[in-house]
This record gives C-alpha cells, structure tokens and sequence, in this order.
C-alpha cells in the first residue's frame, strides 16, 4: 500500500493512502502530485503539503469566501492572491455583480487543477468576470494602483514561494489596494500545530489595521484541528454584522451552499480561550 506522508508539521504527519498517482512532476516553482484517495478524492498536494481535495475543498473556500462577502454586503471586486485550484473564484463567481482578479504564481497549478479537479474551479476560469493574471503576489499588490473590497490571500504555508504573503510588507500592500471598508482574509493554518504563525500574522496584521480578529473552521484535510482564517480590516463593524442581516444578504445573493450558513459564519468567529491566550500572550 502507498501512503502519502505529509511533511508540513515537525511532530506530527498527515498519511493518506494513495489508490493511484495521477500527476506527478516538479513545476518551475514546486513538486506538484495529484492523487487519489477513497476518502478525500482527487487531492493535491505541493512541496509535500495538501492544498485541496475534492471532497472537502468546499469547507475551506466556502468560509473563505462568503464570510467577508457577506459580511461587507457591497464587495463588487474581490483579489484572490494565490488560489490557483480555482476554488475561491468558484464560490466567488455566485455574486452576481463581481469581478474578480486572481493572481497566482504558478501556471501549471491552474491548468492541472482544471485538467484532473474541473469540479474545484467549476467552470471559474472561463468566466469573462474572473482576470487570471500569472504573477508573483508581493511584486503584483506592490505595483498595482487598482483597489479591491476583498482580499482573499489563499496561500500555502510560510514555507517555499507561499512565504512572503506573511510579511509585515506584503500585508501593507495589499493594505494600499483596499478600498475603505474593505477587508483581507489570510489562510494562517491550524493553530494547534502553527500556532507562532498565528500569533506573527496577529501582530503584523495589527500594526496595520483597527480590527484584526480570526475565525475558524475545521477542514479534515489539514491536520491537526480547526483551521484559522484571519481577518484585517479597518472598519470594526464588518465583525458585528448581525445575524438577520446576514440572512437577508445570502437570500438577496441567491447563492447555495454546502457548508456556509448564516449560523456558522457568526459561531466562526467565536474564539475558544486557549486561542485567545495565544493571540494576547507576551513573549
Ligand atoms: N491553501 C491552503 C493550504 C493549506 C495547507 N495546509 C495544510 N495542509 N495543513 C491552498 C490553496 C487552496 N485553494
């Protein structure tokens, strides 16, 4: 039996079996694999790590997605830095009025996302609404002079090309292509087993911003518990939105979800103490 064994984490390891390779190669970036697995489907992995697979890949971009969707309630264009699977532009593509712009570095992700895991793109990528630009993030948020009301920044971890989209700099830059009242939501792991990661996006995130908070959802696919999202933004009141508000705006957006409810998205936000003690520790 082949089993995949994830190298993300120091102490502990992801394994998964492999029922068959579909995709194996090393891009100009990254060791890229797709496999198989009765459990999860198609996953694939980069440099070692799962980014997505099919049978829960809706959890993660579904939060991702309309929790600052919906809790701005006005986002006509929304930047999703990284997220070559396609999977944030999916779910984004349900708001009528949209326009998005992704920007990922790495070409062939994009194209064998869309060869072997068509379902995670869902037809995104020929959408005339989605501008796929094939570039670096950092060098993209720095030199652009367009602005956005959301910021996705669905990354890797702070490892290999997905490092910089956790410095201090990139953040202000995508903090200067924001538009007022808009807000950037981060990929920042599994705090049970990231927990300093946590903890650096926290306080570089609130150098920069009035509200930085996290909220959470558990991806099976992660290892190691409920994952954090964070959340920058400089207009407090995105947080607070209530939860008949937020109800009448799925309505209004007409969308259908598997995962996201109204619900979740309030209960996301509730930070057990344990994590609460880690974003306000000294050391
Ligand atoms: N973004 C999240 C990768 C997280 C990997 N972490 C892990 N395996 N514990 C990947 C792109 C998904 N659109």
């Amino acid at each position: 039996m082949q089993l995949f064994d994830e190298g993300l984490h120091s102490g502990v390891n992801l394994a998964l079996k492999v029922d068959k390779i579909l995709y194996r190669d090393q891009t100009d970036l990254q060791d890229l694999m797709i496999f198989e697995n009765k459990n999860f489907g198609r996953v694939m992995s980069l440099d070692g790590s799962v980014q997505t697979t099919e049978k829960d890949e809706f959890i993660y971009h579904e939060m991702f997605v309309h929790v600052p969707m919906l809790a701005h309630g006005n986002a006509r264009r929304a930047l999703i830095v990284g997220g070559g699977d396609g999977g944030a532009a999916r779910q984004l593509m349900k708001y009528r009025d949209i326009a998005v712009t992704m920007v990922d570095i790495d070409r062939t992700v994009v194209e064998l996302s869309r060869k072997y895991m068509p379902s995670v793109s869902g037809g995104a990528f020929d959408d005339p609404r989605l501008d796929l630009v094939i570039a670096d993030g950092c060098k993209f948020v720095k030199e652009t002079d367009e602005t956005w009301d959301v910021i996705i920044i669905d990354s890797t971890d702070p490892h290999g090309p997905g490092e910089v989209l956790y410095t201090q700099e990139f953040y202000s830059d995508c903090k200067s292509c924001l538009t007022p009242g808009g807000v950037i939501i981060t990929q920042n792991g599994v705090p049970f087993v990231q927990e300093e990661e946590l903890r650096t996006s926290y306080q570089r995130l609130g150098r920069l911003f009035q509200d930085v908070s996290f909220y959470l959802a558990a991806i099976p696919s992660y290892v190691g518990g409920i994952m954090a999202y964070g959340w920058a933004t400089d207009d407090a009141s995105l947080r607070k939105v209530s939860l008949s508000t937020l109800a009448a705006r799925y309505v209004e957006a007409g969308i259908s979800t598997d995962y996201y409810t109204p619900e979740v998205h309030k209960a996301a936000f509730a930070l057990p103490l344990n994590i609460q003690k880690a974003l306000t520790r000294d050391e």
